[in-house]
């Protein structure tokens, strides 16, 4: 059993100044029922705690780490550009040339907005379509998590298709009410809930492969239907790629899919572990946006020169190397050796896996939506996680999460982990 003694004196001292003694819940480990190891280093796809225990990392800062953490190529931009100065609140050729690269890569963006977090990009989008539409409901689904912002923290109604409710403590009614939450996967529900209020809907807000309810796969035609429907109804399609931008593919899921959506919301990759998100779109709709247009979105630090720096950099390492190769490789042979160990011990659950985009689910059958997620095992998923994380490798301390790999795991790394996930396996079901 691992020393995290240090970890514990500090994860108390944190509490008695931080709330939950974390500056973002997930990493406080409730899900896992324990409590979270504070990291010292990391670099690659290593990650050390401050009692020294060294962990292989499968979350990569929750999708930013694309290349591994603190690659040199980030590195050396980073401090290349603090040497000119680290924020200026004013223009600077590093926004263009960032926003060059996503107006060339991402299909749907025409024009882009840098911000500061993918909640800022989420919620910008938001406005941004209700201002272009003047249109004020918006449609979600459930298990879709697109950040804090309060039109966005609403969880479906208790009718199938009412309005959404508050899906956190300070969301007023009034604000769930402009949004529609409905399950993914459920073509009749869309085209009921539009008939119902299609001529007041200003978008759809989706994340195209969910990825916070595990790893989950849009139904062949889904994602065009959410197009033609749109479409036919006058609303916006809005993908959320924060988390699969630039990392199932250059073009994310809708180079994948050929559909393509009115605005996208980006952000991880993009900022290679610095703070950034960006939303972009169709010129005419970005357009509306202030200076040009009565939308209001501004921000302090917003293209940050450092954050351009290091994104520039992870980006064009990743074209140099044409990294999603290198992902995929990553990935089947990560998956090649889970699906070994679920044969091993007989089980057949359900394993999704996109490029380096991940999840295990302790139950069989296909998962069409988080209705489906939560019919999993997750005192087998908790036993799973501890015994990994005893053993070396740090997964996602929640069933809801997607794992993610970097070009930084090695062939032998991953080796290792599998070796390591059938003694997880092993724990998990007793
Ligand atoms: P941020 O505001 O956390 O930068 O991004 C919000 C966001 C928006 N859209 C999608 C699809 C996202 O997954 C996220 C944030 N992802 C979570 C992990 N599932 C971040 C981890 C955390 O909350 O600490």
């Amino acid at each position: 059993m691992p020393d995290r003694s240090l970890s514990k004196k500090l994860f108390s001292k944190a509490k008695s100044i931080i709330p939950g003694g974390v500056n973002s819940p997930v990493r406080a480990f409730k899900n896992v029922d324990g409590d979270p190891f504070f990291v010292r280093r990391a670099r690659g796809c290593h990650i050390r705690d401050v009692d020294g225990n060294e962990l292989i990392d499968y979350i990569g800062t929750w999708g930013p780490a694309i290349l591994g953490h603190a690659p040199q190529v980030v590195i050396d931009a980073v401090t290349h550009a603090a040497k000119e100065g680290v924020s200026f609140g004013a223009p600077h050729p590093g926004e263009i040339e960032m926003a060059q690269i996503i107006v060339d890569w991402v299909p749907s963006v025409e024009k882009v907005r840098m911000v500061n977090s993918g909640t800022e990009a989420t919620m910008s989008a938001i406005r941004l379509a209700r201002g272009f539409t003047g249109r004020k409901q918006i449609v979600k689904f459930d298990g879709c998590y697109h950040g804090h912002a309060d039109s966005l923290l609403v969880a479906a109604g208790s009718g199938a298709l009412t309005h959404g409710e508050p899906d956190s403590a300070g969301v007023p009614e009034e604000f769930a009410s402009l949004t529609t939450v409905l399950p993914f996967n459920k073509p009749e529900a869309l085209d009921q809930a539009f008939a119902e209020d299609g001529e007041n809907i200003a978008a759809i807000i989706v994340e195209p492969y969910p990825a916070n309810a595990g790893l989950v796969f849009p139904q062949d035609g889904y994602l065009q239907k959410l197009r033609d429907i749109t479409t036919k109804y006058g609303a916006l399609l809005i993908f959320d790629e924060v988390m699969t931008g630039f990392r199932v593919a250059k073009g994310g899921v809708q180079e994948l899919s050929g559909v393509t959506p009115d605005l996208t919301a980006l952000g991880k990759v993009i900022g290679g572990g610095l703070p950034v998100g960006a939303f972009g779109g169709r010129a005419d709709i970005m357009d509306y946006l202030a200076p040009n247009g009565p939308v209001y979105q501004a921000g302090t630090l917003s293209g940050n020169p450092l954050a351009m720096a290091a994104g520039i950099a992870q980006l064009r390492e990743m074209e140099r190397k044409n990294g999603w190769e290198m992902l995929e490789e990553n990935g089947a042979q990560f998956e090649e050796g889970v699906r070994d160990a679920l044969k091993k011990h007989g089980l057949d659950y359900t394993f999704n896996r996109v490029g380096s985009m991940f999840c295990l689910y302790f139950r069989s059958g296909e998962i069409l939506n988080v209705d489906d997620v939560k019919e999993s095992n997750f005192d087998q998923f908790r036993r799973f996680f501890w015994k990994a994380l005893d053993e070396g490798v740090y997964f996602a301390p929640s069933p809801y999460e997607t794992g993610f790999m970097s070009l930084a795991h090695t062939s032998d790394d991953i080796d290792k982990t599998i070796e390591i996930t059938a003694l997880a396996l092993e724990a998990a079901i007793g």
